[in-house]
């Protein structure tokens, strides 16, 4: 069904972004891939293109910086004017602490990735998107952008501004045939919070201990269904959470 569309995410190369970019590959998607880690998945990048017969190109980009983000678009091939699906994955936590004791420069790089980034990205598509008069925008925002928690209250603050940024930018396309889909994940194990506690596995271990966790691999399967729905289908939001999961900070561990 999603046979010669054509994908770009970012953040392709850990986590939702690469489990999304092995599922559209294995359905047959053309994929431009963003990641400031893009090396790491050079071989997956071969086996793919050659396992399903499709165009993927990578590149090494930090969405945050808007003169890579401007180069890159600027030496990219017209292949890639007419995208179907743009997937605004890169985004990360770092630190849990009060506002206080929060490390002022984490929440730069926050807000530089998470807000900032995933719209230096859609400002690129969008036009195209438009002149091309077909388009899907995936961005992955959060249950901490629904229920904000202490100690993540900037993290919190970009997952918001996520969902906010989506419902306005599916106002400015009411009048086109362009969907906009928030996709807020509850617990989902990836290295998320390895990235979160800077290192520290044991910290990130105990995030998940006592509950079923989510994978990325639940995840790409939702964004998959969400960019195969019929044309006159928008699916606005999705909040996924594990089952033993209500909010972002009601969970129920099995001892
Ligand atoms: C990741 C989920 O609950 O750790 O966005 O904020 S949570």
């Amino acid at each position: 069904m999603l046979t010669n569309k054509k994908a770009l995410i970012t953040g392709a190369s850990s986590g939702i972004g690469y489990e999304t970019a092995k599922l559209f590959a294995q359905n047959n998607v053309n994929l431009l891939l963003f990641s400031r880690n893009i090396d790491k998945i050079k071989n997956d990048i071969e086996e793919w293109k050659i396992k399903y017969n499709i165009k993927i190109e990578a590149f090494q980009v930090d969405v945050q910086n808007l003169s890579i983000v401007n180069n890159v678009f600027e030496k990219l091939d017209s292949y890639w004017d007419d995208i179907d699906f743009l997937v605004n994955n890169a985004g990360l936590a770092l630190g849990l602490e009060t506002i206080e004791k929060q490390d002022v420069n984490d929440w730069e790089i926050m807000i530089d990735t998470n807000i900032k980034g995933l719209l230096y990205i859609t400002k690129k598509v969008l036009p195209l998107m438009k002149k091309n008069n077909k388009g899907h925008i995936i961005n992955i925002g959060s249950v901490a952008g629904v229920w904000t928690y202490a100690n993540g209250v900037v993290y919190c603050a970009t997952k918001a501004a996520v969902k906010t940024i989506s419902e306005g930018i599916r106002i400015e396309l009411v009048d086109t045939p362009i969907k906009v889909t928030n996709i807020q994940p509850g617990l989902v194990e990836t290295n998320f919070s390895i990235t979160r506690f800077k290192g520290d596995n044991i910290k990130a271990k105990k995030v998940y201990e006592g509950i079923e966790a989510l994978t990325a691999i639940d995840i790409a399967e939702v964004i998959l269904w969400v960019c195969s729905t019929k044309p006159h289908v928008q699916i606005a939001e999705v909040t996924i959470m594990p089952t033993n999961q209500a909010t972002s900070t009601v969970v129920f561990r099995k001892n």
